[in-house]
């Protein structure tokens, strides 16, 4: 899609969630979203009409399809004239009741009208385009609407409110400096300017790097706390997975019985694990299967143990050891996992020393999923495997996407790049060439210069409407 099509064209969406509700809000943006809703609307008590309204005003009427005369809803209209709008352009929504058939025939109007359907995150893309916020704030929108945790939530914030966005902006206005200088004396090298002596040059290229890598020593951590850590519970049939699965969520979720084979699908639910979220599955059994739908089963739990970020192997402590328990010791041991004896209600019947020799491991977490004790032993043990800080300190401003964390790792290269020439002498060029592609990378993550794909990548997380 050209330049073009985003700033002549008005887009139309239904911003609130299917389903039944008390109002849904059907939104348009775009140079003709003024003069559609008033072909659509008719105010009831105002004389002005939607154009004169004064901007950021509400009215109250009729949406009526001017073709038959025919009343579709009776709504609220909230008139935002560009440019203070969250695009820039001229906004209107429509408060109608919030049911799906009144929503679409509304929003049905608005495209006959001459609006076209928005795509999934353009209303952000425009606010993007319009240059009201850059890329990393437009990323924060959407992992607003998706925290899970108020700690997910908050960081999400702070980069919406530019905060990530205001330190690159620094480190690039520092390299940006050091260019000109580094630049200037390319251009005028007989010149008996005033030249950064290497000396110099060194120690702020130095200091940058610092900077990107306190940055860069946020983005395990910044990750976790967005995206969420994924745990997943494997272990032979019937050591109490599916127990110890409701147990951390305080909740039945899954069916737990006494038989074997019980669970079939992977289920899995979030829980807060001190503000950050634990996306936690719930397998089937892993054992030495036969019928297909077991089999199938263990393939689903194969898949997800090769996403899990750790995995929590549990072992039945009133039992012995048996065949299935240490093919699976095996089967994680090169991997981030904790194991658990569960049962520790029972007598003990497992060995200790031999789990941990097998596995490699020095300690193991006793838990008893049905008296619900050593749970808290088990989720601090979660959050000391996968995060680097013990606690996450909120005013951090933290690294929260791969993308980000790459676009830094390359800038980092070329500053690293840029200081061994500096320290070796070489020519100006050299130096200044490295210190450009530390630039772009770090523009990249802004998107100042960042490519039609990467844009296409990050507003297709969005929602319709958003
Ligand atoms: N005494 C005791 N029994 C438990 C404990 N945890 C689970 N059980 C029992 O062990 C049996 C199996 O529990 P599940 O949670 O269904 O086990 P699972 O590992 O999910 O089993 P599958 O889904 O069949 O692989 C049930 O009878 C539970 O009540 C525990 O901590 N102590
Ligand atoms: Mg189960």
């Amino acid at each position: 899609m050209s330049f073009k099509d985003y700033t002549n064209n008005t887009i139309s969406a239904i911003s609130t969630p299917r389903g039944e509700g008390g109002i849904g809000i059907v939104r348009m943006s775009g140079p003709s979203a003024l003069f559609i809703a008033e072909s659509i609307f008719k105010p009831r008590y105002s004389k002005n009409s939607i154009s004169q309204a004064d901007t950021h005003t509400l009215l109250y009427g009729h949406i009526i399809n001017p073709k038959n005369h025919e009343i579709l809803d009776e709504v609220l209209l909230t008139v935002m004239k560009a440019p203070r709008t969250y695009t820039k352009e001229d906004i209107v929504e429509i408060n109608c009741h919030g049911g799906s058939i009144p929503l679409s025939k509304v929003l049905e109007l608005t495209l006959e009208m001459g609006a076209r359907l928005a795509e999934p995150g353009e209303f952000t893309r425009r606010a993007f385009i319009n240059g009201r916020i850059d890329l990393t704030q437009a990323e924060a929108v959407a992992d607003i609407i998706r925290a899970k945790t108020e700690l997910s939530l908050k960081v999400s914030m702070e980069q919406l409110q530019g905060r990530l966005a205001d330190i690159i902006g620094n480190i690039r206005s520092d390299a940006l400096e050091l260019m000109t200088y580094v630049e200037a004396s390319i251009d005028f090298p007989d010149e008996d300017l005033d030249f950064l002596s290497s000396k110099e040059i060194i120690e702020r290229l130095k200091d940058i790097i610092y900077t990107l890598d306190k940055l860069l020593a946020t983005a395990n951590d910044g990750k976790f706390i967005t995206e969420g850590i994924k745990g997943v519970i494997i272990g032979r049939p019937n050591v109490g997975k599916s127990s110890l699965f409701n147990a951390l969520l305080h909740e039945n979720r899954a069916i737990v019985t006494s038989i074997p084979g019980t669970t079939r699908d992977t289920i899995e639910e979030f829980i807060n694990l001190y503000g950050v979220p634990l996306k936690l599955t719930d397998t089937a059994g892993l054992h030495h299967a036969e019928d297909t739908i077991e089999i199938e089963s263990m393939e689903r739990t194969r898949v997800q143990l090769d996403k899990a970020d750790i995995i929590l192997l549990v072992l039945d402590s009133s039992d012995s050891l048996t065949e299935d328990d240490r093919q699976l010791i095996d089967l994680v041991k090169e991997k981030k996992t904790l194991v658990i004896l569960n049962k520790s209600d029972l007598p003990r019947n497992i060995e200790k020393e031999e789990i941990k020799r097998l596995a490699g491991i020095n300690s193991l977490i006793e838990v008893s999923a049905i008296n619900e004790t050593g749970l808290d032993r088990l989720k601090s043990a979660i959050t000391g495997l996968t995060l680097h800080k013990e606690s996450v300190s909120t005013d951090t401003v933290f690294i929260t996407k791969l993308r980000h964390k790459i676009s830094l790792e390359k800038a980092r290269e070329n500053f690293e790049y840029a200081l061994q020439s500096a320290k070796d002498k070489m020519p100006p060029e050299l130096i200044s060439v490295d210190l450009r592609g530390g630039l772009r990378s770090l523009d990249e993550i802004t998107g100042k210069t960042s490519s039609a794909e990467i844009l296409d990548q990050v507003f297709s997380r969005f929602c319709i409407g958003k």
